[in-house]
């Protein structure tokens, strides 16, 4: 049964892909070329200078590894913008019930996400302080779906893996959450989410 619980960020607790959307976007335009919401698909989940990367092809463009340093910088100015705006009428539906809920059963609450800003948007969302742990960005060196993010999360719940269960929206993380050895509850499409234990189409689904 379940001990902990270690959650994505985006698509999982807060919608931030429209954000990140607006700021490649806008990148891309000053690059010169388009880039639409369905690019951006492939970016879900994916690091930050790996999105750089896809994007650039997807436009054809060449750039050495200082221009690209700059380019994601300039993209992350962008985003910060963005989420500084952030409230917590943003939170997707039934997010703070659930995690409530798994506080009052004492089931450990981790972050297990790829954004190097996730401190600061779980700060806007006003939900920092339900959180036992935050594994971010900043902490991991493999991207899922290496299982390295959410080794990390139960390590820092000190709990074992097989205790654990990830909440994931996309294919790479319930990937990474089964090669860690914990449950996996996926998020969204059954059609893309196959691997998890269970799917759902959001938090909303597991509090009533
Ligand atoms: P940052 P997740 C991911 O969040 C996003 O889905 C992905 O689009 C983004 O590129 C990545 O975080 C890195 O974000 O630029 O803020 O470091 O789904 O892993 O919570
Ligand atoms: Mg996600």
């Amino acid at each position: 049964h379940m001990k902990g619980s270690i959650f994505d960020l985006d698509g999982v607790i807060v919608d931030t892909a429209k954000y990140h959307f607006l700021a490649w976007r806008e990148l891309a335009k000053e690059l010169g070329f388009e880039f639409t919401e369905e690019h951006n698909e492939r970016l879900k989940g994916v690091s930050r200078m790996e999105s750089l990367r896809i994007l650039l092809e997807i436009g054809g463009v060449q750039a050495t590894e200082a221009e690209q340093q700059c380019m994601a910088q300039e993209k992350n100015d962008r985003y910060v913008k963005y989420i500084s705006q952030l409230d917590e009428s943003e939170l997707l539906p039934g997010v703070r019930t659930y995690l409530t809920g798994l506080r009052m059963r004492g089931i450990g609450i981790a972050l297990g996400s790829a954004s190097k800003n996730a401190e600061f948007i779980l700060e806007r969302l006003q939900i920092a302080s339900l959180f036992d742990a935050v594994i971010d960005g900043n902490k991991v060196s493999k991207a899922k779906p290496d299982p390295e993010v959410f080794l990390k999360g139960c390590e820092a719940l000190r709990l074992d893996p097989s205790h654990c269960v990830v909440f994931e929206d996309a294919a790479a993380g319930v990937q990474a959450g089964k090669a860690a050895g914990c449950g996996v509850v996926g998020i969204g499409r059954p059609e893309i989410l196959s691997e998890a234990d269970l799917v759902v189409s959001g938090l909303i689904d597991l509090v009533k």
